[in-house]
């Protein structure tokens, strides 16, 4: 019941609507506005149940509240989600557009509380029509004058994340380490080539052929996406959906580094505790895929060029090292030490 969702969940608001027209079920989750207005990318796909889509959409804003704090970026968390009457690749583009017709509506009647950009199955170019209608998103292609994709900055971000989490688990670098990609997509594909360039050995999973034979074309080794848990590597990068360490997969996973893209990696803080009980170093994940947030409030609130996000993003390696010595020092798992120093930074909102 969408009840026990929200009786469970500390945010803001949560405000839901069905289209009738369109079959498309639409929530947006305001975490909390502590720091600014709340922000986070708009997530469309088709979900088992309207109770998942809602589950779904308050789990991401509340950890869209952790990553502004972590990143200091002055924004609050929120996150929109777009439940399709069928997945989204079989939505045609007229239906399509009327969807996004909806949600620019859901955006214009929040006023500005909200801000959103681009997540799963939304893309610059969408942001451009739901800017245009509401002006209340970020993330616009470059040629609507806006930051374009947010992907680039945050395979950097998680490349700077998994290199400082090797380092903690006891690796110089990855050349030679086997490095474990799960989903080649906007991310996923960028993280890949930037560990190939380190002269990584990467195996690679993805559900879409196209993107494994590019991923091939690079030089990756492609396992199927049900076997991804049982492959060993050094490093372990999960770059398409959440949910995928709970505390069985972290007590059998033969890895020394879990760092990537995907939101709300692990099902819950035991999965955490059991990672670092057995040594296996996890950046937590609102840390490490920080670079997407950082490239779109620092372009577009802060006015930072494309040099001072880049510095920022490859600022996560310093954000990551404190946490890692507060995990050490407190004896806490890095999942945990990484919660604190989120709600200490909410506890000093932004200037
Ligand atoms: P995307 O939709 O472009 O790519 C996801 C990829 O994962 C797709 O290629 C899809 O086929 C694949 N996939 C889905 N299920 C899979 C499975 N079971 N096994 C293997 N592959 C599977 O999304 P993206 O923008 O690359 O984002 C990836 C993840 O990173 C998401 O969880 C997203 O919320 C998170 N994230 C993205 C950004 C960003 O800037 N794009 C920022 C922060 C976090
Ligand atoms: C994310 O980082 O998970 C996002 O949703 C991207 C984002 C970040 C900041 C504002 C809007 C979207």
């Amino acid at each position: 019941m969408i009840e026990n969702v929200l009786t469970g969940w500390d945010g803001a608001l949560c405000s839901s609507r069905y289209d009738r027209e369109t079959g498309a079920f639409f929530t947006v989750a305001v975490h909390s506005r502590r720091r600014g207005p709340a922000a986070g990318g708009t997530r469309a796909m088709h979900y088992a149940s309207h109770e998942d889509a809602v589950a779904d959409a308050t789990r991401l804003a509340s950890a869209m509240t952790l990553k502004m704090a972590a990143a200091d970026l002055p924004m609050g968390g929120g996150k929109s989600v777009i439940a399709l009457p069928a997945p989204r690749h079989e939505i045609d583009d007229d239906l399509w557009q009327r969807i996004l017709q909806v949600h620019a509506e859901n955006l214009s009647a929040l006023n500005g509380t909200y801000w959103t950009g681009p997540d799963v199955g939304t893309t610059s170019a969408d942001m451009d029509l739901l800017h245009g209608r509401s002006g209340f998103a970020f993330g616009r292609s470059v040629d609507a004058g806006g930051p374009g994709s947010s992907a680039p900055s945050t395979a950097q971000g998680v490349y700077v994340a998994m290199r400082t989490a090797a380092a903690e688990a006891g690796m110089n670098d990855l050349a030679g380490r086997r490095v474990l990609v799960q989903g080649l997509g906007a991310v996923g594909m960028d993280v890949l080539e930037l560990a190939t360039k380190d002269g990584a050995d990467v195996v690679a999973a993805d559900l879409d052929e196209d993107r494994c034979r590019r991923a091939r074309d690079l030089g990756a080794a492609i396992v199927r996406p049900e076997e991804v848990l049982d492959v060993e590597s050094d490093v372990y990068a999960p770059c398409a959906m959440g949910g995928v360490i709970d505390v069985d997969v972290a007590r059998r996973i033969r890895t020394s580094v879990v760092a990537g893209a995907a939101n709300n990696v692990l099902v819950d803080p035991a999965a955490g505790e059991e990672l670092a009980r057995r040594g296996v170093v996890y950046a937590p994940d609102f840390i490490a895929n920080g670079g997407g947030a950082i490239h779109l409030v620092g372009r577009e609130v802060l006015g930072w060029s494309p040099a001072e996000v880049a510095s920022h993003v490859d600022g996560i390696a310093a954000t990551l090292s404190e946490v890692f010595e507060r995990a050490r020092t407190a004896r806490l798992s890095p999942d945990r030490a990484a919660h604190d120093l989120a709600q200490s930074r909410l506890d000093r909102p932004a200037a």
